[in-house]
């Protein structure tokens, strides 16, 4: 009888779950015996759950996806707009002249545009950066500039394409570019787009599509491969590769404390996904188009071995959103709670989530249902994170309530 009334309850429970499309099935943390270990645990550790308030910084830009800071001292930070400008924001104001403007340039509409800039650690003394987007062919685009004798503006004469990458179908075109901790560019790009990577680019070490690369900008022009990069010397490998296996990484980040880098994976049509590496750690394989998330693909096949694959730290299914936004680690002083806190969202369904480790593991949890269409986060030079509406163009800053 007792056997009876616990049955029917947990029926009932499963039924109400299933039912109820407010509550989805959260984010799950995979366990992984491959899942890399943490190499620090940064202090103090963050209040749990957090509870986070999202205020309005500042608005009216034009679909922002991202914004960060130039590391130079001027505390200003850039926001970037997919149409194709570079913004400043200067001691809290936005300023009315863009940066740069490469509206020109850029290829917009679906998964195109301008979609980062980044500057490197010798910025203040170079005056040189970069940018990412999708040019008039749909190809995929990393350029340097340098700043014009206005330090709040940019010589759009200076342009020079140090990396052009043809892409074979318009979406799934990566996008984020940033410095390591060690003072190389990181450039993600897609599998090139289609849908279940139809030229199988995730797995073939020999294209440059479906990773993220590490190269050496600080030659007068180009590029170099650094020497110990993990795939140098292989035969049939893309030197340039640092990770690979991956299907869209629109957007990853480095912790600006310990050097991680979270990826933030774009799923096929069942898992989301975000991975996190330890600092200076590569040559990883992220498992696409072997597996999405954790999970063979295609779905209902047995899958291949996952020896050798690195599986994600956190995956969420389609009941929780179907396009995950890869965003920053708290560093920040106004919300001393969030320290060590990794925000993300899902660009469909609006979903918040918080992602950080105890002494006891990874922890996820929602703290916000924002309804918004969040693209893009940020990183200003205080540590702040920002949560980008990219159709809006209202920018908010995260901080703990
Ligand atoms: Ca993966």
């Amino acid at each position: 009888m007792r056997r009876a009334i616990i049955a029917s309850l947990a029926v009932a429970l499963v039924l109400g779950t299933a039912g109820c499309a407010s509550e989805p099935t959260p984010p799950v943390i995979v366990d992984e015996p491959s899942a890399p270990e943490p190499t620090t645990t940064p202090e103090p550790e963050p209040v749990w759950p957090p509870e986070v308030e999202l205020t309005e910084a500042w608005s009216r830009f034009d679909q922002p996806v991202l914004l960060t800071h130039a590391g130079d001292g001027s505390g200003r930070s850039f926001v970037v707009e997919l149409t194709g400008r570079v913004m400043v924001i200067d001691d809290g104001e936005p300023l009315p002249v863009p940066f740069l403007d490469v509206r020109d340039l850029v290829s917009t509409g679906g998964e195109r545009g301008l979609f980062a800039v980044a500057f490197p650690p010798d910025f203040a003394e170079t005056g040189r950066f970069y940018i990412d987007y999708t040019d008039r062919a749909g190809d995929s685009v990393v350029a340097r500039y340098r700043v014009s004798a206005d330090p709040d503006v940019a010589d759009p004469d200076s342009a020079e394409v140090i990396l052009r990458v043809k892409q074979p179908f318009s979406n799934h075109n990566g996008g984020q570019i940033a410095f390591g901790p060690d003072g190389y560019l990181y450039v993600a790009l897609g599998d090139g787009g289609s849908g279940g990577d139809p030229q199988n680019n995730g797995q073939d070490l020999g294209t440059l599509l479906g990773t993220i690369l590490r190269i050496d900008v600080s030659t007068a022009t180009g590029y170099t491969v650094p020497d110990d990069n993990p795939f140098v010397g292989r035969a049939g490998a893309k030197p340039e590769i640092w990770d690979y296996g991956l299907r869209n990484p629109w957007r990853f980040s480095f912790d600006a404390l310990t050097g991680e880098l979270y990826i933030a994976d774009v799923g096929q049509n069942a898992w989301e996904e975000i991975n996190v590496e330890p600092a200076g750690n590569g040559g990883r394989n992220y498992g696409w188009r072997l597996y999405e998330g954790s999970h063979p693909y295609p779905p209902g096949t047995d899958g291949a071995s996952t020896e050798g694959l690195t599986m994600p730290v956190v995956e969420y299914a389609r009941d929780a959103g179907k396009s995950i936004t890869g965003g920053f680690v708290y560093r920040g002083e106004r919300s001393r709670d969030l320290a060590g806190v990794y925000f993300y969202a899902d660009y469909v369904s609006g979903r918040l989530w918080a992602l950080s480790r105890s002494a006891d593991g990874w922890r996820n949890v929602e703290v916000a249902e924002t309804g918004m269409p969040i693209a893009g986060f940020g990183q200003d030079a205080d540590g702040e994170v920002y949560v980008l509406d990219v159709a809006s163009g209202v920018i908010y800053r995260i901080e703990s309530r």
